[in-house]
């Protein structure tokens, strides 16, 4: 029986930490880091969750955690995962286990987690993605949706936010064909949990792309952050999928699996006006948005579903 929110431990392992009120992000290291364990050690670059959770001479994680120069997330869990095997110090339930945002990882981060995919060293990396670079001031990523109103893609009266839709990451990261990999929702957290578990489970490279909504950047009450997550998935505008590769699931090429199909999607609009990020979105825009998600979602349900 795979681990679930009710059966999944009360111990804490990552808390004290600065994040804002309702932080996605945080939920998103809190939860992972009870279904790894004490013994995983965790590496996060310039971010959020570093920026919170390291407040010297306050550690806010339970288990062994250090932060990484922006970049290069995946080379320094390569590095901490190459040393323990050299000091013959790497216990039997130690993951190493990253935690980066989603500029670390699509912009910044994305040469050093193809490399280390490359090798598919032992690591588990872990995409919070919160669509923008919330530690600096709200800049735009190339995960920010089309029509979101970040500080570097402003909304006016002539422009509504992001003209760019969101990359294809868990595309980008499945073309290299490593043992596992996933998205999931925090809106969704018993498949959340169940693919870290599986994650856990598994050796070589494998890489979980998680939505984690920021209140803040999003412009949305805290007290909203799971309502908002799981709408996200609702509307079809998130999608819950796994991955196995080849290695794993005997199939060239690997397999692909669509977690989540419902019939029928949640209104786009109604998600839309709950978030100050794309109140200047017109109809023209939601229907880009709209198009955009059905042209995903029949190229997901015609090859994976
Ligand atoms: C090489 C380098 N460039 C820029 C920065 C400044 N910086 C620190 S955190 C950050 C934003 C991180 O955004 P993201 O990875 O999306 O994570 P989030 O802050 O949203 O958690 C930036 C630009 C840096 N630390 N190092």
């Amino acid at each position: 029986m795979p681990l679930n929110a009710r059966t999944i431990t009360d111990e804490e392992l990552f808390y004290g930490h600065k994040a804002c009120p309702g932080c996605g992000g945080a939920l998103v290291v809190r939860q992972a880091l009870k279904v790894l364990g004490p013994h995983a050690i965790a590496a996060l670059p310039a971010g959020c969750m570093s920026a919170t959770g390291f407040n010297f001479p306050q550690l806010a994680f339970g288990n062994n955690a250090m932060i990484t120069p922006f970049a290069s997330t995946a080379a320094v869990l390569s590095g901490i995962e190459a040393g323990l095997r050299a000091q013959g110090a790497k216990p039997e339930d130690c993951t190493v286990v990253g935690f980066a945002g989603d500029g670390g990882t699509a912009d910044i981060g994305l040469q050093a987690l193809s490399g280390a995919i490359d090798r598919n060293d032992d690591i588990l990396y872990i995409c919070y993605d919160n669509e923008a670079y919330m530690n600096t001031g709200i800049q735009r990523s190339s995960l920010t949706p089309y029509g979101a109103s970040t500080t570097t893609t402003p909304a006016s009266k002539r422009e509504h936010g992001s003209i760019t839709h969101k990359k294809s990451l868990f595309d980008i990261v499945c073309a290299h064909e490593l043992p596992y990999a996933a998205t999931a929702s925090i809106g969704y957290m018993n498949d959340l949990l169940r693919k870290v578990e599986t994650a856990r489970n598994i050796a070589g490279t494998r890489f979980l792309h998680i939505m984690a909504p920021c209140p803040v950047g999003w412009g949305f009450p805290s007290k909203d952050l799971m309502s908002v997550a799981k709408e996200a998935v609702d509307t079809g505008l998130w999608y819950l999928a796994e991955y196995e590769g080849p290695t794993v699931s005997g199939v060239p090429g690997g397999r692909f699996k669509l977690n989540r199909n419902p019939r029928a999607f949640a209104p786009i609009a109604g998600y839309l006006q709950r978030q100050k990020r794309f109140s200047a979105d017109d109809a023209a825009d939601i229907e880009a948005i709209e198009r955009a998600r059905d042209e995903r979602w029949e190229m997901m349900r015609s090859r994976w579903a």
